[in-house]
């Protein structure tokens, strides 16, 4: 509960910093500087300019394979946590979810990936400042943040798809909708060797004060290869949030109503998370328009109609997913 409690006073604050802006109070600025990044090769480090210079108007789409999409065969779960098994109470009731097979990024977006998109003119730049990893040096493979619900949404959407629904999430973060898989990897107690989370002796980061660059953590993953499900930045659903799941949606959609709600959904724990805050199940919230340092997003899209076809004739989930035509 420390940590939520956290959170509901810290998007208090953020919503009276920012006003009530949606999404068109940050649209402008293009990356149109020239900085220098610094990329951790793992054998030492390099230095190389970075070239984004945005030098027209044009929109562009993106490169076929600046994304790795990993299936997931449809199928039913139990979300969320019973009475009693619960952390908090927001995870109940659990209900029985059907949903469509899918596909979902393998790993959080990264800076490059965003930064690919903003050159394309299609994506507006994140903010800057303290904790969030756009324009600073090396941070080039760590996860997009300081993005804005919107920001999200338009960069899936430039890649042919969408977030993920909160439902396809939990799905995704255990492997299938596995019981009870608590963590992406199983039921072992979350720690640095699985998660960028805080760590035993209470630095965020796993002792970096900030994330790592994604998929760092490869015990961490699920059984199809899902990177960062638990840490390094809690990520965006577009359903918006409710203090329980009656109610919710039972198709895997995404529960859209606003009504009585004013924040959306956030989901997996970040870089400064406690223990009990990796969770498959763990549900938190943010205002759409803020766009703190904590918060990242991967995306999701539908499998193509090959693909369904595919799956009902007996391919395996967590298949990579590739396809040059939708
Ligand atoms: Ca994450």
């Amino acid at each position: 509960m420390r940590a939520k409690t956290r959170r509901i006073a810290a998007a208090l604050v953020f919503a009276g910093l920012t006003g009530c802006g949606g999404p068109s109070d940050k649209d402008g600025g293009k990356d149109t500087g020239t900085e220098t990044e610094t990329h951790d090769t793992g054998s030492g480090s390099e230095t190389s300019e970075n070239t984004d210079t945005v030098t027209d108007t044009d929109t562009h789409p993106p490169d076929t394979d600046l994304v790795t999409w990993v299936t997931l065969q449809g199928g039913s779960f139990k979300q969320g946590s019973s009475q009693g098994e619960q952390i908090n109470y927001d995870e109940t009731p659990a209900h029985q979810v059907s949903l469509k097979g899918f596909e979902i990024m393998k790993n959080e977006v990264t800076v490059a990936q965003y930064r690919a998109c903003v050159v394309s003119n299609v994506c507006t730049e994140p903010d800057k400042g303290e904790g969030c990893n756009w324009g600073v040096a090396g941070r080039a493979e760590h996860p997009i943040n300081c993005v804005d619900e919107y920001q999200a949404e338009k960069f899936c959407a430039w890649v042919d798809g969408r977030l993920p629904s909160e439902s396809e999430w939990e799905y995704a973060a255990r492997s299938g909708g596995k019981e009870p898989k608590i963590h992406p990897w199983g039921e072992d107690k979350p720690t640095c060797e699985r998660a960028v989370m805080t760590d035993e002796k209470g630095v965020d980061g796993c002792g970096l004060n900030h994330t790592w660059p994604v998929c760092s953590k490869p015990l961490g993953n699920t059984e199809q290869g899902l990177c960062d499900m638990g840490g390094n930045v809690d990520e965006w659903m577009p359903d918006w949030y409710r203090w329980s799941y009656n109610g919710a949606p039972t198709d895997g959609s995404v529960w859209d109503d606003p009504t009585d709600a004013d924040s959306k959904v956030i989901r997996g724990g970040e870089f400064s998370a406690p223990v009990n805050d990796v969770t498959t199940r763990g549900r938190y919230y943010w205002v759409p328009f803020a766009r703190p340092p904590i918060i990242g997003f991967r995306c999701a899209r539908p499998l193509s109609a090959d693909q369904d076809a595919g799956m009902d004739s007996g391919l395996d989930a967590g298949s990579k997913g590739t396809r040059a035509s939708r």
